[in-house]
């Protein structure tokens, strides 16, 4: 399973510096507006340092880590729901990734070139968060007319759906968010799923800051319970050449690690592991899965046939040193097809 997140934000910000630095890639990074058209896709790997502890325990051959996909989107301008700048182009990116990694530029400076000229930070979440809005309220108005029509017919189905998109039209019109109503009710988001709103998916905030970030800006994205990082995007992208070893010497941190964490938080994912002599594998599975799930993810066979997992913590595994002690002390536990699996579980799958 691989699931993507979309640096999304106006042009110019560090989109693709920061993808760049995420991916190793070398993408086009230029000091002027819509240097990225087309996206460019990367995958990168989750740390975890549960992987070497395990691995290390087990005398591993091979650490395989989990990934995610990051894309790098084309910056958005004000009026791109009508199709300005790369307007439309632009949307259709986001259409297609699961969650958002929003780049808000708060460093200050006039050498980097900035489309609404000076900096503003709150002003330019608002550019973003209309734009996502008024292209989903569009969405949400040309299906209203089809669906009507089958509600009038009364189909179920219908009726059910346009009660979502009657109550999202009106919080879309009024310029409020729409993300918790569909968080709040996620029996109601299954009728419009089919539609892949763009407010409809999980966002995280990156703010692009040498250092300080303006009180009013926390409170906002606290009041709008988003996550966030403050990262300074520059920075991260020389610890990924060859400044590395003299910036860390100096203390400069890596932030980039917590970012890839909160990204696949964000996508609602937790980690299972497998682990032995040959390798310890990290996988990934969607919070609330079962032990099937877990079967499937490794093996599209093992969810069919299975018959039953064995389980034990990371932590509880490490504790008593090995799968021997672990048989010893009572603590492997056999669970059934009901079982929903937790983070950090260390499983073999048992299958017909
Ligand atoms: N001072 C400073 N400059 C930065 C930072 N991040 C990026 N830049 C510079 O800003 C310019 C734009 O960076 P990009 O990463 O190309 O920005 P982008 O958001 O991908 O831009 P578009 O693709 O045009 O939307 C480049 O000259 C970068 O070197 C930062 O954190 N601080
Ligand atoms: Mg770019």
């Amino acid at each position: 399973m691989s699931l993507s997140i979309g640096i999304v934000g106006l042009p110019n910000v560090g989109k693709s510096t920061l993808f760049s630095a995420l991916t190793k890639k070398d993408v086009e990074i230029a000091n002027y507006p819509f240097a990225t058209i087309d996206p460019n896709v990367g995958m990168v790997e989750v740390p975890d340092e549960r992987l070497e502890k395990l691995a290390s325990l087990f005398s591993s051959k091979k650490i395989i880590p989990t990934v995610v996909e990051f894309v790098d989107i084309a910056g958005l301008v004000k009026g791109a729901n009508k199709g300005e700048g790369l307007g439309n182009q632009f949307l259709a990116s986001i259409r297609e990734v699961d969650a958002i990694c929003q780049v808000v530029r708060v460093f200050e400076g006039t050498e980097i070139i900035h489309v609404e000229d000076n900096i503003d930070p709150m002003r330019d979440i608002d550019i973003i968060a209309t734009e996502l809005s008024l292209k989903d309220l569009e969405t949400v108005e040309k299906r209203l007319l089809s669906v009507e029509k089958e509600a009038r017919a009364q189909k179920k189905e219908a009726i059910l759906e346009r009660d979502v998109l009657l109550k999202l039209q009106e919080l879309l019109s009024q310029g409020a968010p729409i993300f918790p109503f569909i968080q709040e009710n996620p029996e109601s988001a299954m009728h419009i799923h089919h539609l892949q709103l763009l407010c409809a998916k999980p966002m995280l905030y990156l703010l692009n800051t040498i250092g300080d970030v303006p009180p009013a800006i926390i409170s906002k994205l606290k009041e709008l319970g988003a996550p966030f990082v403050m990262m300074n995007i520059k920075e991260e992208a020389e610890l990924a050449g060859p400044l590395k070893d003299e910036l860390l010497e100096l203390g400069v941190v890596p932030q980039l690690p917590e970012l890839i964490k909160k990204s696949y938080e964000l996508l609602n994912l937790i980690t299972f592991f497998t682990t032995g002599e040959d390798e310890t594998r990290a996988w990934t599975i969607h919070r609330g899965d079962k032990a099937p799930d877990a079967g499937g993810a490794i093996h599209s066979d093992f969810k069919e046939k299975f018959i039953r997992a064995q389980v034990i913590t990371t932590e509880k595994l490490l504790e008593v040193g090995g799968y021997t002690q672990a048989t010893a002390k009572g603590v492997l536990r056999m669970e059934g097809k009901d079982y929903v699996m937790q983070d950090g579980d260390v499983v073999e799958i048992k299958h017909g």
